[in-house]
């Protein structure tokens, strides 16, 4: 931690002071290069980097950090909508809890300032965002069995079946974070289903919005996953887990930006990375390449979403079996149960993010990048039956393999 000092927002020249001064990382002479590469809603993100005369590409660059400051306001509004800095301490608390557990599935941090609300970790630009991989269709043969890993070991460790009982509760009010549990309580479960001020809706589905304010039993299943992300501490959460938390390449996956962490349903993460999988396979029914070859790439993430949960349950039992703390939990019968209202949670959750991925204040590129406005219609169309049916069917699920096949009806038309 360094001294301490009034909060302000950081300007490139700040950013390149402090990463100096961060013992051990620069050398007094080396020459520093930084650009502000923050792309998200809500914070300012620099990456500093050494140049040389052989190269000034960050990706090739020996020493390179990213520091991430909170901004007081959300920064996809402005600063009418005030957020607490507090976010920084939960992200970099998050960070290092992951990092016990899975150290090659997150970004290292080195350092975290309350006094300027940022944290300073691992710079990874020689990564893609897994949003724009994907919208470029690359193949990441990896990611399942990396992202089972991360949801089984954050998810088991942290909850009452692989940590003691009086922990698990001391870390639940660690990681209690009103501020951003509202934004998810409104922009997922509230807004969408109402005429929010803060819907984005393109103009051609207005009367999809409004169908969704009218359908009395969509919204009831929503309330009542609404409930569960209100009241269950169930597992301490990433809490935003859609492809953009996500860097990644063939061969190594690392998970960034667990400012939303709390303790809540699994189910609402597994959903989240379910979710943006299925909102990418619709962007890709657009795509203009031949049939076939958007068939197979469409067929690859699908198979991508059964591989995720088929590999997240093993995991989990694995875990459960040899780690579980609860005695009782050993109770016959209690896993099965457990692990299916896991996976219900994640369909009901998946169907909300895909519907607020749509009418919502936050969008995807995924879907937005389409540029024939009919196309578009039809995409968004597409993401909004598939949403209302996974939410619809979520208390009925048995099996990841009803998700594919609403998925395959759903984009067959
Ligand atoms: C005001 S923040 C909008 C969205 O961005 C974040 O990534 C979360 O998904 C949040 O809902
Ligand atoms: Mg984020």
């Amino acid at each position: 931690m360094t001294k301490s000092t009034v909060y302000r927002p950081l300007c490139i020249e700040d950013a390149v002071q402090l990463a100096r001064n961060i013992e051990g990382v620069f050398s007094p002479t080396a020459s520093l290069r930084c650009e502000e590469i923050g792309d998200g809603n809500l914070n300012l993100v620099f990456r500093v980097y050494e140049i040389s005369k052989d190269t000034t590409d960050s990706a090739l660059s020996p020493r390179r950090i990213i520091i991430k400051q909170a901004l007081p306001y959300a920064k996809v509004v402005g600063e009418s909508w005030p957020l607490t800095l507090d976010r920084a301490r939960i992200e970099s608390q998050a960070l290092i809890a992951q990092g016990q557990l899975v150290p090659h599935l997150v970004p290292k941090v080195y350092l975290y300032n309350p006094d300027l609300a940022l944290t300073v970790m691992e710079d990874l630009s020689d990564y893609t965002i897994m949003r724009a991989g994907l919208m470029q269709r690359n193949l990441y043969p990896l990611f399942a069995e990396h992202i089972a890993e991360f949801l089984a070991k954050t998810l088991f460790f942290s909850s009452d079946l692989g940590l003691n009982q009086q922990d698990k509760k001391r870390n639940v009010e660690r990681f209690i974070n009103p501020e951003l549990c509202k934004i998810t309580e409104d922009l997922i479960f509230d807004d969408p289903y109402t005429a929010s001020p803060n819907n984005n809706c393109d103009a051609a589905i207005e009367d999809e919005l409004k169908k969704l304010s009218q359908d009395c039993g969509l919204q009831f299943e929503v309330m009542l996953l609404r409930e569960k992300f209100l009241t269950q501490a169930q597992a301490l959460l990433h809490g935003d887990l859609h492809t953009g938390s996500i860097f990644i390449t063939p061969e190594s996956t690392k998970v960034i930006d667990p400012e939303f962490a709390y303790y809540g349903p699994m189910g609402f993460d597994i959903g989240a990375i379910i979710a943006n999988l299925i909102l990418n396979t619709i962007s890709q029914e657009h795509w203009s390449a031949d049939e076939e070859t958007r068939r197979q790439y469409r067929a690859y993430l699908l198979q991508m979403v059964r591989d995720i949960w088929n590999q997240f349950e093993s995991r989990f039992r694995s875990l459960w079996d040899n780690h579980v703390v609860d005695r009782m939990a050993q109770t016959d019968g209690y896993q099965d149960t457990y692990l299916t209202r896991v996976l219900q949670d994640s369909v009901g959750y998946a169907g909300c993010k895909m519907i607020r991925r749509i009418v919502g204040l936050a969008h995807v590129a995924d879907i937005d990048s389409i540029s024939d406005l009919h196309v578009r219609e039809r995409a968004q169309r597409t993401a909004l039956f598939i949403g209302k049916s996974l939410v619809n069917m979520n208390r009925r699920i048995q099996s990841i393999d009803e998700v594919i096949t609403a998925c395959e009806h759903g984009i067959a038309g």
